[in-house]
């Protein structure tokens, strides 16, 4: 196996022998096998798409498919063997459409590929297009590392790009323009001859389609349930048992809602789900209790104390220890697999059953408190913009000096303590912007407020970045500024896994500059593409809390 997509990549580098997430070679090998498929159907598929007969189910495949390949979604071989037939089977029938149109396909090893049963899994031997070829669907098949870096690059931000795709599909809203940006993506990475300046032009229109995903998810989210408004979040437990739903799909917590009211249980957000404690519609259910621990990783240790049932809806599932107690009450569902726990399906009329997960929790004890008290999230675009006029005053009078942006994902490396440090030293007169999991290293922390401003301001899940451009935008316009990169904002982003690769290349395309990135740098950066990424975006690593505060605060 190979796989550098994420920041805990092995030594810096790449996992080989197994995921330091846990993935293991033949699970590892399958995605890339699955990858391959669906790099075959958005070829067929942007080519029927410029005859206009471009097959929907096909692009819902696709997005699935780079979804569950995402950090910390799948490690269930079964459910990835599912997703290989599934895609086997939709490509010939896009290679049969095309046929019947008399559209003549190219001869391209992605579009002929075929893999039988057997080999599922296994890098041996695979059938390519009548060769054997040891790892065509490799990511080391690209051997120069500049080429394979960037088309690896492109392969992220569309995972991330796919899942917010999927979210906003789950609440009825699709864009084919979304779904044309990555099947083009991932058509232009199977052409041989691709030029690293034609590869950095495709990373952005990646980035490109990520602000569309992000404004799609948005408008999916705020227009089903409302806005999200300032609210306090009980970090604390009642008397009753517990259901805790982790992930970023707000359509399966409604029907998880829905469906246990009345029931005796009580419903905890957990990690990227804490954002949804904000929106109007979930705040009008009474047993929608709190939020229960803190960043994805913490799981392993702060599942054993909640006592009752966990509901995943998307990434970061971390695989259980194995003398962990809570396995068998871990239900999955969407994208989400694990050996050892549940799926729930979507019923052939698109619901999903929730009623065993609510009568096993019943049947529970109720959560051990491990924290207690509140913290305040809800700054999203609606809600910041409320207070613009208040900002821009404080920005005018300079009791707002600088806006630090500190969006993204937590993860276990001991340096992210930085961010820890980072929040607790900066100037008493900046405000952090956040939004994903990133926010759990300070959102707890007590940095008050300037003048009723909160220090931190919580915008959401990683996906709700985009409403800090949009913040952005609107205090460009009022200060009359030309570029948002003459705001006072600086941008010092936490990365882990693609949907953060999604978040930087939104901003990349936006021409967001100065951005910096940590707590180290993508494996997949070779020297040449950060010396590219420098000279055009100025993107650069963190150094020492006290450097980066003395070069991003008080020398910007
Ligand atoms: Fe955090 Fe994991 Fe949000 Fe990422 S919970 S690292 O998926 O997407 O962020
Ligand atoms: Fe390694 Fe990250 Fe890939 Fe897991 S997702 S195998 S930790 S690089």
């Amino acid at each position: 196996m190979f796989c550098y997509q994420c920041q805990e990549t092995a030594k810096g580098k790449g996992c080989e022998i197994q995921g330091v997430c846990g993935k293991k070679p033949e699970t590892s090998t399958r995605m890339d096998q699955l990858l391959y498929i669906i790099r075959g159907m958005a070829i067929v598929n942007r080519i029927l798409r410029e005859k206009g007969v471009a097959d929907c189910n096909a692009s819902h495949f696709i997005i699935d498919a780079l979804f569950t390949t995402i950090t910390n979604a799948n490690f269930d071989n079964a459910m990835l063997d599912g997703f290989i037939d599934k895609g086997l089977e939709m490509k010939n029938e896009l290679i049969g459409t095309a046929k019947k149109r008399g559209i003549t396909l190219p001869y391209m090893p992605e579009v002929s590929y075929h893999i039988t049963k057997e080999n599922y899994g296994r890098l041996e031997v695979v059938e390519a297009g009548g060769a054997l070829d040891e790892e065509i669907f490799s990511v080391l098949h690209d051997k120069k590392e500049d080429i394979r870096g960037l088309k690896q690059l492109a392969i992220y931000g569309c995972k991330g790009m796919a899942a917010y795709a999927r979210h906003a599909l789950n609440l009825g809203y699709e864009q084919e323009d979304i779904y044309a940006v990555i099947e083009n993506a991932l058509a232009e990475i199977s052409r041989p001859d691709m030029s690293v300046d034609e590869l950095f032009s495709l990373v952005l229109a990646v980035g490109d389609g990520g602000v569309k995903a992000m404004a799609l998810l948005d408008k999916a989210n705020t227009s089903t349930y409302g806005n999200p408004e300032i609210t306090k979040v009980n970090i604390g437990v009642g008397k009753r048992p517990g259901i805790l739903i982790s992930g970023h799909d707000l359509k399966d917590l409604e029907e998880l809602l829905i469906q246990s009211d009345g029931k005796g249980v009580d419903i905890y957000t957990h990690s990227e789900m804490l954002p949804a404690q904000s929106y109007p519609f979930f705040k009008k259910f009474p047993h929608f209790a709190g939020n229960y621990g803190n960043a994805w990783w913490k799981q392993i240790d702060e599942f054993e104390t909640f006592n009752g049932m966990f509901l995943f809806t998307s990434n970061c599932i971390v695989p259980p220890r194995p003398k962990t107690t809570y396995t068998d009450r871990v239900y999955t569902t969407g994208v989400v697999g694990m050996p050892g726990t549940h799926h729930i399906p979507e019923g052939s009329d698109g619901r999903k059953d929730f009623s065993e997960i609510i009568e096993r929790a019943q049947k529970c004890q109720p959560p051990t408190e491990i924290e207690h008290g509140e913290i305040v999230a809800g700054f999203a675009h609606n809600q910041v913009l409320a207070l613009a006029p208040r900002v821009i005053e404080l920005v005018k009078s300079g009791k707002i000096r600088k806006f630090v942006v500190m969006a993204g994902c937590d993860g276990r490396f001991p340096s992210r303590s930085y961010y820890t440090e980072f929040a607790e030293k900066l100037p008493k007169d900046c405000v952090i912007l956040t939004a994903g999991c990133a926010k759990y290293r300070y959102n707890k922390l007590p940095l008050g407020e300037i003048e009723g401003v909160p220090r931190v301001l919580d915008a959401g899940q990683c996906n709700d970045s985009y409403s800090l451009v949009v913040i952005a935008m609107a205090l460009k316009d009022a200060l009359g500024l030309k570029s948002v990169n003459d705001l006072p904002i600086v941008y010092n982003i936490a990365w882990y896994e693609q949907k953060a690769v999604i978040v930087l290349l939104a901003l990349l395309s936006l021409g967001v500059r100065n951005i910096h990135t940590g707590p180290t740098l993508p494996a997949y950066f070779t020297p040449d593409i950060l010396k590219v990424l420098r000279e055009k975006f100025n993107i650069g690593t963190i150094s020492t809390v006290d450097d980066d505060i003395a070069n991003l605060i008080d020398t910007w």
